[in-house]
């Protein structure tokens, strides 16, 4: 097999709080593959251009109400109807940056403390998703975040919300993805620096994953 044939590309979450820096971080890693001719596309979810989106901005914006199951499997079916160009691109070498995955989904969820959802019915939408080579959640402590330039009226953009999604992702942060690879679910990376510090931090991270894709090391996407 000649390898460069064979080269898929790479799929990279980031995940954050809101008022992280994700989507700045994500789009400056998109500029980082563009600089090095790598093919690359930047996606993010919810994707709320799509019908289903629309639903979910709906009840992000508090326009519609909705059953906790219900918005959950939503935000997970926003991600099915993303998988065959997710699969595409991949396939044909570019490397997919995703603001946001199906992390997101178990987490956000499970943090509402719903007794009737936890952490095991909200994952089980998300079996057979495409698995990101690698997740990088943008760690800062919600006092932080609300300080910069505070939340929006969104729902979940409330201090206890946030603060039990930092939790639940710092639990992943020691989890396994339980293959044989020992890989965590997710790597915490501490976001409390200056745009361009936290760009090298998240590249040093991402880079090594990118070129062991790109040497073939890693297969072909889990689910
Ligand atoms: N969110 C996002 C969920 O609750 N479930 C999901 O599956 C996803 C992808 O939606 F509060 C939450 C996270 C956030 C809100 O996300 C909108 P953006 O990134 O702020 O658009
Ligand atoms: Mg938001």
């Amino acid at each position: 097999i000649d390898p460069a044939e064979h080269r898929r590309g790479a799929f990279i979450v980031l995940e954050g709080l809101d008022r992280s820096g994700k989507s700045t971080q994500a789009k400056l890693m998109e500029q980082r593959f563009v600089e090095l001719n790598k093919p690359v596309k930047g996606m993010r979810f919810p994707d709320r251009t799509t019908p289903i989106g629309q639903m979910i901005d709906g009840y992000l914006k508090s326009k519609v109400e909705m059953e906790d199951h219900a918005i959950h499997l939503l935000f997970s079916a926003n991600r099915w109807e993303a998988v065959a160009k997710i699969k595409a691109l991949v396939a044909q070498g570019t490397t997919v940056i995703a603001d946001r995955f199906f992390h997101s989904g178990v987490v956000y969820s499970a943090a509402k403390g719903n007794p009737a959802l936890n952490y095991k019915w909200a994952r089980a939408p998300e079996i057979g998703l495409p698995r990101p080579d690698m997740v990088v959640f943008l760690d800062l402590n919600p006092e932080e975040t609300a300080r910069r330039g505070g939340w929006g009226a969104e729902k979940y953009e409330n201090g206890e919300m946030q603060m039990r999604v930092r939790q639940l992702f710092r639990d992943l942060g020691k989890k396994d993805i339980g293959d044989w690879s020992g890989e965590k679910e997710v790597i915490v990376l501490d976001a409390g620096g200056g745009i361009e510090e936290v760009a090298e931090a998240i590249w040093e991270l991402v880079r090594p994953r990118v070129e062991a894709v790109e040497r073939g090391e890693r297969g072909s996407l889990k689910t």
